[in-house]
């Protein structure tokens, strides 16, 4: 089915269906909980009758994009599960997919298993709100300014405020017709994404002048948890600053890796402006997309393994510009 068909099937679904459940990956990023609360007030705009649960772990740092739901077991039963945000079965926030009976997947991860009877994948979109956000415009699904700030939100917030190359021209299409729809006042909306403490600033400082960089061009940054508990910082929080070092002359890839005693586990974000990262971060059970990936790890030694594969992807990217 080519994807403007398979959106009107899922759009048939939507209307099919008196109950639906929308979930997302776990550890909600604000395009996971954008494009969940934007795509369940679409349908509610267009269908006020139905029921349409948006489940999952709240993110108290992104309770400004709304409310989520409970879920309970009933909702098994003659529900639509759709899920957006998650190329894998095991990141799926609340729900197992396998107990509806019908269920869709929205995402723009690079494929990586088939979990849902239909499956919308589109890596070429800068994000899942994007998606939502076409959905809507190809079916008779409406937009309303409360639905735009929703995947305006996960839009900017995945591609870095249209900086990062998944960047189309089909975002700006979608997006400026959005803004035009609706009035959407959206330089109000960057608040939400970039006011930050002082004491994360200076955290972004305190990294920035001790990540150690190699010759080959690859920065990377072991966050403990004591210096978490120093600058009063999550690891979460520390995980989430790894954006904030790209476009540096000597830095071709980099990450940092903090430490998080409450599950007991490394946290691994790594990015790139040039080398291709998520196939090593899959090496070690991470993944993600080519230029923002993500591991957990367990051990110091896996780190250290880690960042002896990237640094060779580094090695082979400086050498492939200079010839
Ligand atoms: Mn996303």
């Amino acid at each position: 089915m080519n994807n403007s068909r398979l959106l009107r099937k899922i759009y048939r679904l939507i209307r099919k269906y008196d109950r639906i459940v929308i979930t997302r990956h776990i550890g909600p990023d604000p395009d996971a909980l954008g494009s969940q609360l934007g795509l369940k007030e679409a349908i509610l705009t267009k269908f006020p009758n139905k029921q349409v649960y948006a489940v999952g772990a709240p993110a108290s740092t992104f309770r400004y994009i709304g409310q989520l739901d409970k879920f309970n077991e009933d909702l098994y039963n003659n529900s639509l599960l759709i899920v957006l945000d998650t190329p894998d079965l095991k990141r799926v926030d609340d729900v197992n997919p396998v107990k509806f009976k019908e269920s869709i997947k929205i995402d723009h991860h690079p494929f990586v298993e088939k979990f849902c009877k239909y499956e919308y994948i589109d890596d070429t979109a800068s994000s899942a709100s994007q998606i939502v956000l076409e959905l809507i415009y190809k079916t008779p699904l409406k937009i309303t300014t409360e639905i735009a700030k929703k995947l305006f939100v996960g839009i900017i917030a995945d591609t870095n405020r249209f900086l990062f190359k998944y960047t189309t021209p089909k975002t700006f299409t979608l997006v400026s017709k959005m803004i035009k729809d609706t009035n959407l006042d959206f330089t109000e909306e960057y608040n939400h994404l970039y006011l930050k403490p002082l004491k994360e600033k200076r955290f972004q400082g305190f990294i920035a002048d001790n990540m150690i960089v190699t010759e080959n061009g690859f920065g990377y940054m072991k966050v403990t948890d004591e210096m978490l508990k120093k600058y009063n910082v999550d690891a979460a929080t520390a995980g989430n600053m790894v954006n904030s070092f790209n476009y540096i002359n000597e830095i071709y890839a980099w990450a940092i890796f903090s430490e998080d005693k409450n599950i007991d586990l490394i946290r691994g974000s790594i990015r790139s402006r040039g080398p291709i990262i998520n196939d090593v971060a899959a090496q070690f059970g991470g993944g993600g997309h080519v230029f923002a990936s993500g591991v957990r790890l367990k051990t110091d030694e896996e780190i250290d393994k880690l960042v002896i594969e990237l640094d060779k992807v580094c090695k082979e990217y400086k050498e492939r510009e200079e010839n």
